[in-house]
């Protein structure tokens, strides 16, 4: 397979409701396409990056400039091109895990096509469907919380995720915990936004039966968190933190997480994701798949992905009306609290071209 160019292509995806976390609101996502162009056909990537460095160092205009002036270039020497061999072609390139995910993503759902296998044959999925969670949103009150929860469980989420923040913590959790029963499964996400100073206060989060407190502390700190594990009795999950399966092995082996986080874009691609999933299954440590608001695309790549094994925990594989009132492929919908994994070649959907022209707000065409 020879790349012929790639397609650059900005969207506006205005959210159904606002999503409020430790770092800041979201109101519309902007998301960057990709779509590979091969002389055997083409494939569609999604960059995870959102608008602003806030989740993590990386953002949607800077993940344009690296692919647009270092990547893409950089896959023009591979004569016989297949998706095993992007990450090594852009591994002297330092950072961009996102855009490096979305290029690699896009070249394989590419191959994939071509040899009409999908994304989760590929990878090595034996589920047909997945459980999934819901991630909510900090709110202004607790009644709001309790009613946007309620609505959730009423339309079959398996498993209810809190983001919380200093202020935003105990209360809400106690009032889920105490409103919808011991039975529904429960955990938090801070965003990084506590110190290892604030252990006593953490575990006073230890009587309601999380699952997981999701990346407490600071992305860097790997011995915090293994410090905050010895006071906190509630497993520690690490999200921002884990960018590649030796950093997932580094903070197994220091005792820093107990549970890991899996998105393919934080970590540099769907092969880089299945390793991470290897790394924790061969330690006996439970994956579950992460969410960046995707649209349908990286939802198809995302929930093949959840179908691995290990992906013994529901996932931030919401169905597509929980962020979009229109997405821009076939909408993935719950049933009975699970999604169906894509069977088809490649992602297995595809954009709707009227859907997909109607938010876009810039496009560029990079030739080979
Ligand atoms: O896609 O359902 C989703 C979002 C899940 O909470 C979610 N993602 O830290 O895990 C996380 C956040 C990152 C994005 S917040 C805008
Ligand atoms: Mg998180």
């Amino acid at each position: 397979m020879k790349l012929t160019g790639v397609e650059l292509r900005t969207i506006e995806m205005p959210l159904v409701a606002p999503f409020r976390t430790s770092f800041g609101t979201q109101t519309v996502r902007e998301i960057l396409l990709l779509r590979a162009v091969t002389d055997d056909g083409e494939g569609w990537g999604e960059c995870a990056a959102m608008s602003d460095p806030l989740y993590s160092s990386e953002y949607v205009s800077a993940s344009a400039d690296v692919l647009r002036t270092f990547l893409i270039p950089a896959l023009a020497a591979c004569e016989r091109l297949d998706a095993h061999q992007v990450a090594p072609a852009l591994q002297k390139f330092k950072g961009h895990r996102m855009a490096k995910a979305a290029l690699e993503m896009a070249v394989l759902d590419a191959e994939l096509r071509t040899r009409g296998v999908s994304f989760a044959r590929e990878l090595g999925a034996v589920h047909d469907q997945v459980p999934c969670g819901v991630s909510v949103g900090i709110m202004d009150t607790v009644p709001e919380l309790l009613e946007a929860v309620g609505g959730y469980v009423d339309a079959g989420y398996l498993r209810i995720k809190l983001k919380i923040q200093p202020g935003w913590d105990v209360e809400p959790v106690r009032a889920v915990r105490e409103r919808f029963g011991d039975d529904l499964l429960l955990q938090v996400d801070a965003n990084t936004a506590y110190t290892v100073a604030d252990a006593r206060h953490l575990a006073r989060l230890d009587p309601f039966d999380l699952l997981l407190i999701e990346q407490p502390l600071d992305e860097d700190d790997i011995l915090g968190h293994a410090e905050l594990a010895k006071t906190v009795r509630t497993p520690i999950c690490l999200d921002e933190s884990i960018t590649s399966a030796r950093s997932a092995a580094d903070a197994i082996a220091l005792g820093a997480c107990q549970i890991v986080n899996v998105k393919p874009g934080r970590v540099g691609g769907y092969l880089e994701a299945r390793r991470i999933h290897d790394v924790c299954a061969a330690h006996g440590i439970p994956v579950w798949c992460g969410g960046m608001l995707e649209t349908g695309l990286g939802r198809a790549a995302n929930v093949a992905l959840a179908a691995l094994p290990g992906f013994t925990l529901p996932g931030d594989t919401s169905a597509s009306d929980r962020y979009y009132r229109t997405d821009i492929t076939a909408p993935f919908q719950l049933d009975d609290g699970h999604l169906a994994v894509p069977t088809g070649p490649g992602l297995g959907v595809e954009p709707i071209p009227d859907l997909l022209e109607a938010v876009t707000v810039h496009t560029e065409w990079l030739p080979l």
